[in-house]
């Protein structure tokens, strides 16, 4: 490789939050080890014939003498347990990889790929695999800033990482989907869109285009109606085979005269009436095709008369989106799930507000999905809507893969560690350092405020008690644990205020979208490291160089005021201890 290849290829690996490393990114369903080894040198792939050469061609491995069948013949182990079940066996010197479809065949070779990899043998192991719910995904629903198109390409490639199968397209400000649903894509767009869709397909996504036309939409106009046909055959002429119709957030009334006169001042009737005659030409054109709808009152509790109307009217093939209690729910649980489903009538696709930030775009959720109760009734599958920054969304997204995976065996904060070994690589640590300042909690939930810092301040205050109380002699004897916990401290601000640096050299693309909050932590962590140095230095050195780091502090202490327009979760708490630090510095030097 030419100097120029290497340093190009050394950039492309970490452009993004991609996936490496060689663990998965969920707990499976069921596995066992036995106990002899294999060595993964000996192993070699023998794919049955019927299996495409182009994945074939993503996993060949050396020539050993451990044979392992690479079949589509349904194994009965994975009888009744869905399309994307799949087995790995390697036992009594052989194996077998077998899955129910295509789809489950490339997540049981990834699997195995992971598995193996980075090492030099393996234990015998049975690992049988197949997801709680059989719709598990992403929705492109938030207000603001689309995501780019390079976001999507990333995004649907994690996906197919993260065996999640569904990525809706729904961007509020797309003027496309929403405001002027009727106009056809421009061509560029239309064939960005295309392209996405050819990304999907090679990563084993379902790509549902949602369309919004509730704003303006005359229900009695075959005209209006011919234009939901027309941009509908549009968007299947580039490879489309999925459709979600949405009626949320629009004025709950009917806009036109005739549209209240023909249906009666109800305005749920007018949006069944529509889903129906929508899913009924879908079940022609795209056999199979289920239609996803949501309704204008998709996350109140109980029943009303509109959900009423669409358990009583809604084809039985439709599936009803709910966010759940609430806009944004704090808890999904069986009891509100078997609610919701009996209210609606229907099978329940979540669209579930989290890690969505589009109202509150000052602040990052960077923490575990959690509330969501395992092995909701009814539920057909969930579809998350995520932040406007898509790169920084990963990291909840991964452990809403997880969940959706196997819901039964999900610990948000284990899943969370997981995640940020897996998307951080050798970096992680960075990547950790950030996410954990960026942990939005639920509406009215728990924040995690950075648990590691309390318990450093915890011992460095204590520490600077004891000593400062002790005598001449005694202090001889404290000095050194109160140098240590100073340390330790002192370090934990000075990795905060190289943070910056830090992540815009390893995850670069991320960067962009962090950048005012890194400039915050590490702001601040400069103020707590240099306030730290001149404590250090008034103790330790006669505190000549300790005018130098006041000054540094106190800039970083000044410069706050200037990237307030973010705020990192821990900021208010980060900012008290700093300024602790510099008060006691200061008072420390004046005492001198
Ligand atoms: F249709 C939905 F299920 C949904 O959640 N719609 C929007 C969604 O696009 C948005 O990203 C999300 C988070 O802000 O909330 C919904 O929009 C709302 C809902 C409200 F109750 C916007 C304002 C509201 F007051």
């Amino acid at each position: 490789m030419t100097k120029k290849a290497f340093v190009l290829t050394v950039f492309i690996i970490i452009l993004a939050l991609t996936i490496q490393g060689s663990e998965l990114f969920v707990q499976p369903q069921s596995l066992q080890y036995g106990t002899e080894t294999i060595f993964i040198k000996e192993i070699s792939l023998v794919f049955a014939e019927n299996i495409p050469e182009y994945i074939q061609a993503n996993y060949q491995t050396n020539i050993g003498s451990f044979r392992v069948e690479v079949t589509l013949d349904r194994q009965k182990e994975l009888e009744g347990k869905g399309d994307e079940a799949f087995i790995i066996k390697l036992e009594n010197g052989s194996g077998l990889i077998s899955a129910n479809s295509l789809r489950g065949l490339v997540y049981a070779l990834d699997a195995f790929k992971t598995i193996t990899s980075n090492k030099e043998s393996i234990n015998e192991f049975i690992l049988l695999d197949w997801p709680d719910y059989p719709l598990r995904g992403i929705i492109e629903g938030f207000y603001g800033p689309p995501w780019s198109h390079e976001d999507r390409l990333s995004i649907i490639r994690f996906m197919g990482q993260t065996r999640m199968n569904t990525y809706v397209y729904a961007p509020k400000d797309d003027p496309y989907h929403r405001m002027q649903w009727k106009d056809p894509y421009p061509k560029g767009q239309k064939e960005r869109l295309q392209e996405l869709v050819k990304e999907a397909e090679a990563n084993n996504v379902d790509f549902i285009f949602a369309i919004s036309p509730g704003n303006s939409l005359k229900f009695t106009s075959e005209e209006d109606w011919q234009a939901l046909i027309d941009k509908t055959e549009d968007m299947i002429s580039i490879g489309i085979k999925k459709f979600s119709l949405l009626f949320d957030d629009i004025n709950p009334t009917l806009k036109f005269k005739d549209d209240r006169v023909y249906y009666k001042n109800n305005y749920g009737l007018a949006h069944i009436e529509w889903s129906n005659r929508y899913q009924e030409y879908l079940r022609e054109k795209l056999p199979g095709s289920r239609l996803i709808v949501v309704g204008t009152d998709y996350y109140q509790e109980g029943t009303s008369r509109y959900r009423n109307q669409f358990a009583e009217m809604l084809d039985q093939d439709v599936l009803v989106f709910s966010t759940g209690y609430g806009v944004v729910a704090q808890r999904i649980t069986k009891g509100h799930a078997k609610e919701i489903a009996s209210a609606w009538g229907h099978e329940i696709v979540y669209w579930d507000n989290y890690p969505v930030n589009d109202y509150v775009r000052n602040r990052l959720y960077m923490g575990p999905l959690s509330g969501r109760e395992p092995l909701l009734p009814n539920t057909y599958g969930f579809t998350f809507n995520p932040m406007n920054e898509a790169e920084l969304s990963k990291v909840a997204l991964m452990t809403a893969a997880s969940y959706t995976w196997n819901s039964k065996n999900y610990n948000p904060m284990q899943s969370w560690e997981t995640a940020i070994k897996i998307l951080g690589g050798s970096n992680w640590q960075t990547l950790r350092r950030f996410a954990i300042n960026s942990v939005t909690g639920l509406p009215g939930g728990a924040t995690t405020n950075y648990p590691e810092m309390w318990e450093l301040v915890t011992r460095f205050n204590y520490a600077l008690n004891n000593y400062k109380e002790a005598s001449e002699s005694e202090r001889l004897e404290l000095e050194k644990e109160f140098y240590d916990a100073l340390f330790a401290i002192k370090t934990e601000f000075e990795l905060l205020s190289q943070l910056e640096v830090d992540f815009a050299t390893y995850f670069p693309r991320a960067y962009l979208e962090a950048e005012g909050y890194l400039k915050r932590l590490s702001n601040v962590g400069c103020l707590g490291f240099y306030s730290l140095k001149a404590i250090e230095d008034i103790i330790f050195a006669k505190g000549t160089e300790a005018d130098v780091y006041l000054k540094e502090a106190k800039d970083a202490r000044g410069y706050d005021k200037n990237l307030s327009s973010v705020e990192p979760s821990s900021i208010a708490d980060l900012i008290i201890i700093a300024n602790s630090f510099y008060r006691e510095a200061v008072s420390m030097q004046q005492e001198k």
